[in-house]
């Protein structure tokens, strides 16, 4: 059987300023039209089931626009496609407090083959398809009292969660988090995991699909990971599908420039050469870091022109960061041999440079991470 694997579509995310002709948010409509054109990208793959791993909703109260755009896309989609659609709630599209009501409790109440489980860990039975659905939502995380195991007995068995998995998702704050040790990846066919905007392999059979747009607090770390999109897992597969979002808007984030040394007029003219190599910044979004850049110099730049850029662009950033003070290198060293190995890791392995082709230094650090959480809990056995 096959399996789609959707994350973090937050429809109802807005950004800047933009409009469309109709007045609405163009990064809103953007996001609506990335999950519009991954489910149609669905529906000519043969799957059997789909997961939305969590987030479907940006907040837990969407605009009315949004929800009658979801439910007319739903409704579309249920005409011609009977595949059932378990939806999993995330931290954006579930109230803390049951009493609030959820948005997502209206798709299974207006829709067939729709399942939703937003508190509470539970498995849902497919039975015509030989598998069970096993939903761990964001909320459930803290009260989780039984192991997240399959029961005993045969069939596909997928687990669906939406929560940081310690030493895989990074910059996560969550108060509960859980350790790849509680994953019991052996006794799973497979899990699918949303959360996490970037997609990365925890286990083999294990995954972050990542977001099918870029929606996360940090979109220039995105830019820099792997693609948008979602995936299929195949019972009969030998590995997990990777698909894009197709028609996906690119957004870039440019390697940062070192101004240390230049004049007002050499840093515009290296802004220029850096945005000439894009092929044109219309419907981009850009983001331009100058290192090392004094406010003496910064008065220098051309604001006319920067100004001019900035309105070709669907969105184009501009980060100037100051030369670092001196003495700072050195503070940071003390301060830095207290800090967690874990912490002193990723940032040594996401700061390497000139690794060997077909390293990906994220993939590097998660896996140094991973050891690190399975030593640690090896020394707590002892
Ligand atoms: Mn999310």
């Amino acid at each position: 059987m096959r399996i789609a694997h959707i994350s973090d579509v937050h429809l109802g995310y807005r950004a800047y300023a933009r409009l469309t002709p109709e007045g609405v948010n163009q990064r809103e409509d953007d996001v609506f039209g990335a999950f519009e054109r991954v489910l149609v990208d669905v529906t000519g793959r043969n799957v059997d089931l789909i997961v939305i791993a969590g987030d479907m909703f940006h907040t837990v109260r969407p605009s009315n626009l949004v929800i009658q755009k979801t439910f007319r896309l739903f409704s579309r989609f249920r005409r011609k496609y009977d595949t059932p659609i378990v939806i999993v709630g995330g931290n954006h599209d579930t109230p803390k407090s049951t009493d609030a009501g959820c948005i997502l409790d209206l798709f299974p109440d207006a829709f067939e083959h729709v399942y939703v489980r937003h508190h509470g860990y539970e498995g849902l039975g497919f039975d015509g398809l030989g598998c069970r659905v096993y939903c761990l939502p964001y909320f459930a995380l803290h009260e989780r009292n039984t192991q997240v195991r399959p029961a005993e007995g045969g069939g596909v068995n997928v687990l669906a969660l939406h929560g940081t998995v310690r030493g895989v998702a990074y910059g996560m704050h969550d108060p509960v988090q859980l350790d790849p040790g509680e994953l019991y990846f052996d006794e799973w066919n497979y899990i699918a995991v949303g959360h996490y905007h970037i997609r990365t392999e925890i286990a083999p059979n294990c995954f972050y699909s990542g977001a099918t747009e870029y929606t996360s607090t940090n979109i220039w770390e995105e830019a820099r990971g792997p693609s948008k999109g979602y995936l299929i897992y195949d019972s009969e597969g030998p590995e997990v599908e990777v698909h894009g979002t197709p028609g996906l808007r690119e957004v870039h984030d440019l390697a940062p420039l070192a101004a240390e040394d230049l004049c007002g007029e050499e840093i515009m003219g290296a802004i220029e050469t850096q945005l000439a190599g894009l092929n044109g910044l219309q419907d981009r979004i850009v983001r331009v870091v100058v290192d090392g850049i004094p406010r003496s110099i910064q008065r220098d730049l051309d604001w006319g022109r920067l100004r001019e850029l900035k309105s070709q662009a669907m969105h184009l950033e501009l980060a100037l960061r100051p030369p670092a003070r001196a003495g700072q290198a050195a503070a940071d060293g003390v301060a830095g041999s207290s800090r967690p190995l874990e912490v002193e890791w990723r940032e040594f392995a996401e700061a390497l440079e000139g690794l060997p082709r077909g390293i990906d230094p994220k993939r590097l650090s998660a896996l140094g991470s991973q050891y690190l959480a399975k030593a640690a809990e090896e020394e707590a056995k002892l």
